[in-house]
């Protein structure tokens, strides 16, 4: 059913980590799902971000979807660009990739223009750091109330779950005045943290499955799953982003919890934290996934990728 579909935005810091090409891949192939309006990128290189999107859309044969260059820097600028690998789009782009050429409008004006003209009908996805989003919301506040929901990858909030979890979060340690200006705006948000992101993953004797598609997609995200693994030296890597991306498919996939959240950007030893109160009546209230189907979850991701 066609007005069923989520109209999505993708805001990607893509190339780094590879679930960020695993969440762009489960939204191309859950077409019955998902109506991909854009991608955006953000962080550090994205002209090199935006092509690695534009050719794994191009083998897709999706080459109409837009890809906005977005925000290098962190919002005030003066924090590092933390996390850029060196290997970004290695092995994947090529010399003829050159060509690929990323949309002309900035990604905050594609945001704006995408949420202002098809109001209460897009769902931003962003899986990287909240640099974009922040700066559209300065640019025209008018998106708050405009948007149809927000779905971040982001912050941790430390349930004390059996996992080892670390205090702070990249994609919020990146740029916490961001993440403050995104969290505090009121726009409806749902939280996916690491405490359910580190519990689903990927591992090495998954990549068969996926090879034995033998499709130009498959293959091509194969050999970048493969490749992240011998960077990373593991045999595993976490599907962070594709989870946020699932929430939108099948929400009964994780349990949410409301909570207010602040992002703390002052603190000496705390800065980028994202510390999760219970919400009042009246508190901006966020959707915090508290837990997740892993074994639903994995089946899902498994089938969509590994379809025809
Ligand atoms: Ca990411």
């Amino acid at each position: 059913m066609v007005e069923n579909l989520r109209k999505i935005i993708l805001d990607t810091d893509i190339g780094t980590d590879v679930d960020d090409a695993l969440a762009l891949t489960l939204a191309i192939k859950s077409r019955e799902d998902i109506d991909l309006q854009a991608v955006t990128t953000v962080h550090g290189n994205v002209g090199l971000r935006s092509k690695i999107a534009l050719k794994l859309l191009k083998i897709a044969g999706l080459e109409n979807i837009p890809v906005a260059r977005g925000i290098e820097r962190p919002l005030l600028i003066d924090r590092p660009i933390l996390g850029w690998g060196g290997h970004e789009g290695e092995g994947f782009l090529t010399y003829e990739d050159e060509n690929l050429s990323p949309s002309e409008h900035h990604a905050v004006d594609l945001i704006i223009s995408k949420v202002m003209s098809m109001k209460g009908e897009i769902t931003l996805v962003c899986v990287g750091p909240l640099t974009n989003l922040a700066a559209a919301i300065i640019k025209e506040p008018r998106i708050i109330d405009n948007v149809k929901e927000v779905v971040i990858m982001g912050g941790v909030i430390r349930l004390f779950n059996g996992l080892n979890l670390p205090y702070r979060e990249h994609n919020i340690l990146c740029d916490p005045e961001a993440a403050k200006i995104v969290f505090s705006s009121g726009m409806p948000i749902t939280m996916v943290p690491l405490d359910v992101t580190l519990k689903v993953y990927i591992e090495r004797e998954d990549l068969a499955r996926i090879r034995a598609v033998d499709s130009p997609l498959t293959n091509a995200i194969a050999s970048m799953i493969e490749r992240y693994l011998d960077i990373v030296k593991r045999n595993y890597t976490w599907l962070h982003d594709p989870l946020a991306l699932a929430t939108l498919i099948d929400e009964s996939l994780v349990k949410t919890m409301s909570m207010k959240i602040l992002v703390e950007t002052k603190g000496e030893y705390t800065t980028g934290l994202t510390l999760a109160l219970p919400a009042k009546q009246d508190d901006e209230q966020v959707k915090v996934c508290v837990d997740v189907d892993v074994n639903r979850f994995k089946k899902l991701f498994m089938e969509r990728i590994c379809a025809k």
